[in-house]
């Protein structure tokens, strides 16, 4: 593959390292990524050529691809994802932690001739618009063309990212290997992978190595290992927040508008919140990112924030016209999709993407299907890789160097019963106590049994690169920087409460805006509020139903605030925040107690 970038790259240290690579995993080639178009088209043919790809119809996904995994590279792997900080203390109970040096002498052993065969693309890469002040560089190391053109999409990469590297820009290293060398003349496969996986992060020099697998969080190393894992630590020696939230504009019928964030554990809907197709005239919703936000304190002492990416990787499955039809339009063209169901005319389906399927299928693995063959047609964990500039309420200011200002934060989960649909928190230690006990509960597979509940703080459980108590410590700090009439107000919503019948009491969706309205109403100064010892709440009449027609008696239970409900989860938080031992901060467990008093305990 010629030309490339490497003779527009002045970064003697960065052209050391790749060498240096090169010598460890043995390479058939090297090439240098410069990011054109025709260089992604290029590679794309061969990933067709490969059978790695299927392109897709033209007429009806331009530049649209399916690629289909190996059936056990399918996601990321939490259980093989380390955090190698030299202090174990350092990576805290919700991390698995390893000793850095023995990692990397596995790790070496593993890499050692482990592209032999294939290309090693440098993918220079951008985490947020170049040349913005908070925008960061990394330079991924990878033998996945696959892994390449997901990047492509996903963040900002090549020749411009290595003028802005200059000589001597600092990058985040990221090695990255499918770990399947190909002896001379052997085959290859559609999807190469290994079945040991590791994907490691080393914070203190700010590295991440991941081997073995070819799939989304495990091998496209901005979005999660970078932006999330490794940037929080960067976030938390410098000051900022690097965060698992969606960014969104709501404009008021009066042409107001505010930006909002909300971190939401993974399948609460985030996409579909951060594109949402509002329900009340007048009201609008525009995206500047749906998975990750850079959160940082302006001049002004205001909270700004950037989406870091340039794509959308999102869920498949049960995404429709009725749940995001931003999404749908947002990926009609040039759009990769993995795992997903092929239909005989070269077009992509996966369950809820209509009311019934098409009467034959190629499922995710290849195979026949027609409707009731008891597999699914696409993979749960299915995805799509699509430019965000393609979503139509994209916001115009998605790629301002200097952010969007936020007024508002709001977390959120999976909650069955107990939690409201909206409460706001009395102080910024409060909403950091909100976020703190984030949770999502599922329901258990059998029997309709009660699910499982699984303590997600700031949806970080899976993301944060240190200890937990750590990062509650910093998200007080943070507070205390902000200038206090500028701060964003702190939230806490719950779209999944369902009543006694087992029914969601709330429809969701495009409905999800007359809570943000409520949430506007209160920065706005209102009175449908009323105090409650969980935090400040809607009145009866609060929430603007106009048009809606919830079941009798659903909005008294979707703001009730169940005594018993409470006193139970008192006792689970007080247990959780028990894991966290002396790195807990005191203010945390002030705010425990004083929740307690409060229900009157
Ligand atoms: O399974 C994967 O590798 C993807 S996970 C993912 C992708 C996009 C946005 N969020 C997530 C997540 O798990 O939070
Ligand atoms: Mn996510």
């Amino acid at each position: 593959m010629k030309p490339d970038a490497r003779h527009v790259c002045r970064h003697a240290h960065l052209v050391t390292w790749v060498d240096e690579i090169a010598r460890l995993c043995r390479p058939a080639a090297v090439h240098w990524c410069d990011g054109s178009d025709d260089e992604y088209q290029r590679l794309c043919a061969q990933l067709v050529a490969a059978g790695t790809f299927t392109a897709l119809d033209p007429q009806r996904h331009p530049g649209g691809f399916l690629a289909r995994s190996h059936p056990a590279d399918v996601a990321r792997v939490e259980d093989r994802t380390f955090i190698c900080s030299p202090d174990p203390a350092d990576a805290g109970p919700t991390n698995h932690w390893r000793d850095p040096a023995e990692t990397k002498a596995t790790l070496t052993r593993l890499f050692t001739g482990a592209m032999s065969g294939r290309t090693l693309y440098v993918v220079p890469f951008s985490m947020g618009p170049i040349g913005s002040p908070y925008a960061r560089i990394g330079v991924q190391l990878t033998d996945s063309a696959y892994a390449v053109v997901n990047l492509r999409i996903m963040t900002r990469i090549g020749s411009p990212v290595l003028d802005r590297l200059a000589s001597d820009g600092a990058y985040v290293p990221c090695l990255h290997s499918v770990g399947a060398p190909l002896a001379p003349g052997q085959a290859d496969v559609p999807w190469p992978c290994n079945p040991e996986k590791w994907i490691c992060h080393f914070p203190a020099e700010r590295a991440i190595w991941s081997f073995g697998s070819g799939y989304g969080g495990n091998a496209l190393l901005g979005k999660k290992c970078f932006a999330l894992r490794i940037a929080s630590v960067i976030a938390r020696d410098e000051g900022w927040l690097a965060e698992h939230m969606l960014i969104l504009g709501l404009t008021a019928p009066n042409g107001r508008k505010r930006y909002l964030a909300a971190a939401f554990p993974s399948a609460c809907g985030k996409t579909n919140l951060a594109m949402l197709q509002s329900a009340l005239p007048g009201w609008s919703v525009t995206c500047v990112g749906d998975d990750i936000a850079w959160l940082h304190v302006a001049e002004d002492g205001r909270l700004r924030a950037i989406n870091p990416e340039a794509g959308f990787f999102g869920v498949a499955p049960g995404t429709s016209a009725t749940s995001n039809p931003h999404a749908l339009a947002a990926i009609q063209a040039n759009t990769i999709f993995t795992n997903v169901a092929l239909t005989p005319d070269g077009d992509v389906w996966w369950e809820g993407k209509t009311p019934t399927p098409p009467p034959r299928l190629i499922d995710w693995t290849g195979q026949d299907w027609t409707p009731g063959c008891g597999r699914p047609a696409a993979q749960p964990n299915s995805r799509y890789t699509a430019p965000a500039r393609q979503c139509p309420v994209i916001d115009p200011a998605w790629e301002d160097p200097d952010g969007v200002p936020i007024d508002a934060i709001i977390f959120g989960g999976r909650r069955l019963g107990t939690v409201p649909l909206v409460n706001e928190a009395r102080s910024w230690a409060h909403g950091v106590f909100l976020g703190s006990t984030c949770a999502s509960e599922t329901t258990a597979a059998a029997g309709g049994a009660q699910g499982v509940l699984r303590r997600d703080p700031f949806a970080m459980l899976p993301f944060c690169g240190y200890h937990m108590g750590d990062y509650f410590a910093h998200w007080l700090a943070m507070g205390r920087r902000l200038d206090p009439a500028k701060r964003p107000r702190l939230f806490y919503v719950n779209w999944f409460r369902k009543g006694a019948d087992g029914r969601f009491l709330w429809p969701g969706f495009g409905d999800n805006v007359r809570v943000l309205k409520w949430i506007l109403e209160q920065l706005d100064g209102h009175d449908h509020i009323r105090t409650t010892p969980i935090g400040l709440m809607p009145t009866a009449d609060g929430i603007d139903v106009q048009g809606l027609t919830l079941a009798r008696g659903a909005m008294d239970e979707l703001l009730a605030v169940d005594a018993a409900g409470w006193r139970r989860e008192l006792e689970s938080i007080a247990t959780y925040y028990g894991t966290f031992g002396e790195r807990l901060p005191a203010e945390l467990g002030d705010e425990l107690a004083a929740l307690r008093s409060r229900l009157g305990e």
